[in-house]
Order: structure tokens, then sequence, then C-alpha cells
């Protein structure tokens, strides 16, 4: 071999060793670190049932707006439960206040998966359904049904955000007869709500020393009670009873003016809304009505919710507060469960101990709100004024002087309000 050959050699062999890297294995390109997946998403649907349709449809629109108002709010949150990403969808239906519509609508709810029922809003829906949702397992919490018969059938899964009608129809027949109501005519609907707190409020109005002249019966569907009314004009009673609701008690209210009845008119929260103001017209004024629940300036989140509130559905009724805050307590009750299993979380409704928009939310041994106030209204000018508040929980001790406060002169601020 020549030096041309061998050097030939030697820069073929260099070159080899260079591609090949210097005789070394290349190594296998590192692995990618894998992107963290994204948290599972899941829905879970919340059953709001009212009547949508009907004479009390402006209710039930009322009710199911509180109810997507605090769903859209917990939406916005982003709340992980069980490790997944949570959207909550509301699954709206109208009862009609029908209670055959209101088994059938139950049964839709269950069929549908829901995870938890707001409603319904009339006693006469709720308590049949009730059944279909206990036998379910299902959750319900009742922003506005006030028969007691609600949350005495032992059902585990039944709550409600409001004082019951046993508390309503106590105050209503003591304050008749506070009024100097001693000959009192009671109408009622034959619902369950109208004829259950017609017979509370009959029972309190005469161990209060009045006497009953004359009951009558209505429904909740009529408008036109002028031959009722004629009759208890007959019994010249100083107090005429309603239990019902605002569709009715509109337009009777205006017929007993119209029929030159000078009693006073007296009713519970079913007739204490917007809506009457609207039906009874100039007859409305000096008539007494109960709700319960705090007036809405003094509930602790009663502004701020009314401003949300308004700004997308207009005025409230009556129960959209309740239905806000019912919705609120029970997905925190699935947040503290990291639950959205009505079984995992009904343990967690039942501890409740929250600051709702409408006051405390905590529940007793039935599913009955602990300390439910009820608050006298009486109409002056075509608006509701609050008269008196009977019962609910020890106003909250004023806080103590601010003692790093330097004496400008100037007012303190506002506390923040607890939520
Ligand atoms: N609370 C009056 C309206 C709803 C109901 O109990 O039927």
């Amino acid at each position: 071999m020549n030096r041309r050959h061998v050097l030939g050699a030697a820069s073929g062999l260099a070159l080899a060793l260079m591609l090949s890297g210097c005789g070394k294995e290349t190594p296998p390109p590192a692995p990618k670190a894998e992107a963290p997946k994204p948290a599972p998403e899941i829905v879970v649907k919340i059953g709001s049932v009212a009547p949508l349709t009907g004479p009390q449809a402006h209710l039930g629109k009322d009710n199911d707006n509180g109810a997507r108002l605090a769903v859209e709010e917990m939406n916005a949150k982003g709340l992980m439960i069980g490790g997944a990403k949570v959207r909550f969808e509301l699954v709206s239906e109208d009862d009609q206040a029908d209670p055959k519509t209101g088994t059938i609508v139950a049964q839709k709810m269950i069929d549908a998966k829901v995870a938890g029922v707001i409603g319904h809003l009339n006693s006469g829906t709720t308590i049949p359904a009730s059944k279909i949702y206990n036998d379910a397992g299902v959750v319900q919490i009742s922003p506005s049904a006030t028969n007691p018969k609600y949350t005495e059938q032992g059902y585990k899964g039944a709550f409600r955000v409001m004082a019951n009608d046993v508390q309503q129809g106590k105050v209503l027949g003591e304050y008749a007869v506070k009024l100097g109501a001693r000959k009192i005519a009671v109408i009622d609907d034959r619902t369950a709500y109208g004829q259950g707190l017609a017979d509370e409020f009959e029972k309190a109005a005469k161990a209060a020393g009045a006497s009953v002249v004359g009951r009558e019966y209505t429904n909740d569907k009529s408008t036109d009670f002028r031959a009722i009314l004629t009759s208890i004009k007959g019994k010249k009673p100083d107090l005429v009873f309603y239990g019902g609701m605002d569709a009715q008690a509109g337009p009777m209210v205006a017929q007993l003016k119209s029929l030159g009845v000078k009693a006073k008119f007296l009713s519970g929260d079913g007739a204490q809304s917007q809506e009457f103001l609207k039906l009874a017209g100039p007859a409305a004024d000096g008539v007494v009505a109960s709700s319960p629940g705090l007036p809405l300036e003094k509930m602790p989140g009663g502004k701020a919710f009314a401003d949300k509130f308004s700004a997308k559905y207009g005025r409230i009724q009556i129960y959209a507060p309740y239905a806000y805050d019912a919705t609120i307590t029970l997905i925190e009750a699935m947040q503290r469960a990291n639950s959205t299993d009505p079984a995992k979380y009904l343990p967690e409704v039942a501890k409740t101990s929250r600051q709702g928009v409408s006051g405390p939310v905590a529940f007793d041994e039935k599913g009955d709100l602990k300390n439910g106030p009820i608050t006298l209204y009486q109409v002056k000018d075509g608006k509701w004024d609050a008269l008196e508040t009977i019962g609910g929980p020890a106003p909250a001790a004023p806080p103590p002087p601010d003692q790093s406060a330097a004496p400008t002169g100037k007012p303190a601020a506002a506390a923040p309000e607890k939520k």
C-alpha cells in the first residue's frame, strides 16, 4: 500500500467515524414531558319545579329565576367536586300548581337523573312529589311550600327554607285579634296551602278570643267571588281572612270593596306579592298579609340580591331569594361532601349552617328552617310596608368599637357583608 492509499483509507475512516458520532450509539430522543391532563368535566343537573304557566306563573318564574341566578354564579366559580370540574345545569319543569302534574313532573326529574330538586313552589304539589323524590333518594329543598305536612312525613331528603304555616297561622290569628277583630269570616281555596293556613289561622284566632261567623270556599283558578262574598257580607264580620294565592286574593279584595264590605282583609304569604297590588288596585290599601322571612331590606344579602336579580329578571315577587338560598345550600352541601351523589351529600344538607341572602339557613331534625321569622306587612299608598317581624334569629351583636380608628369625624367604613 503506498502513502496515497494509506492517507485515503485514514480520511475515509475519519469521515465514517464523524458520520457515526465517533463510534457511540445515538441515544433515543428524550421523551417529552407529558402535559398535565385537564380535569374531567361533568354536568350535574339540578331540577327546578314550579308553575310556569297559569295564574301563578309570575310566582313560578320568580322561583325559577332565583335558582337560575344561583346556578349561574356557582358555575362562574368553576367548582371542582370529586376531582371533576362541575357544570351545573338547571332543568326547569312546569307543574301548573296541580298536584297530579306535580307527580308526573317529579318522575320526569328522576328520569332526567337530577342530583337534587329546588321545589316545588306549592304545598299541594310539593307534598305528593316528595314521595317520588324520597323513593328515588333525591334531595328536595322547597323555597316556598309552607304546609307543615311536607316535613312531617319522615323523609330524610325533604327540606324547606322558610317558616311553616303552623307558625304563620298562629301569627296571623293572634294579629287579627290584636287588630280588634271579634267576628271573623274565613275563606280558603281548598289547596293544601290555603286550607291548611286557614285552619291554623282559625285555631289561633279562636284561642285568642275571636269567633268565626262564616267559612267559605273557592279554588285556585276562580276570579269571581261575588256569591260567597255576598253571603259573607250578610254575616257582618269585622275581618275577612283568606287562605290562598294572590291571583284570587287580588280580585277578591276589589270585589269586597265594590260590594261595600268594610271588614279588614288579612291573608298569608301567597297574597303578599307585587302581583296582588296590581290585581287589587286601589282596594289594596290597608290590606295586611304575612310572609315567612325578613323584609327584603332587612335580609343580610337582600339589597345586593335584589339589585342582581332585578337587573336580569325584573322585580322580585316573593320567593326568589329563598329559591336562590335553597340552590346555594344544595351546591355547598355537594362541595362539603365532595360528591354530587345525593346519598353522599344529603347528610351535609342536614348539617347546613350558613348565612344566606335571606338570613341564616340551618335545619331542624324534620328539615324545617330553624328559627324562621314571620313578617307582617300592610299596603300603604300601593306598596307593601313592613309592620313587624315575629321570631327569627336573635339580631347580630353590634360590632365592637374600632379601637384603631382615628377620631377623624368621618363615618366608619361599612363591615363587609357576611355570605
Ligand atoms: N307558601 C304559600 C305558597 C306556596 C304553598 O305553600 O303552597
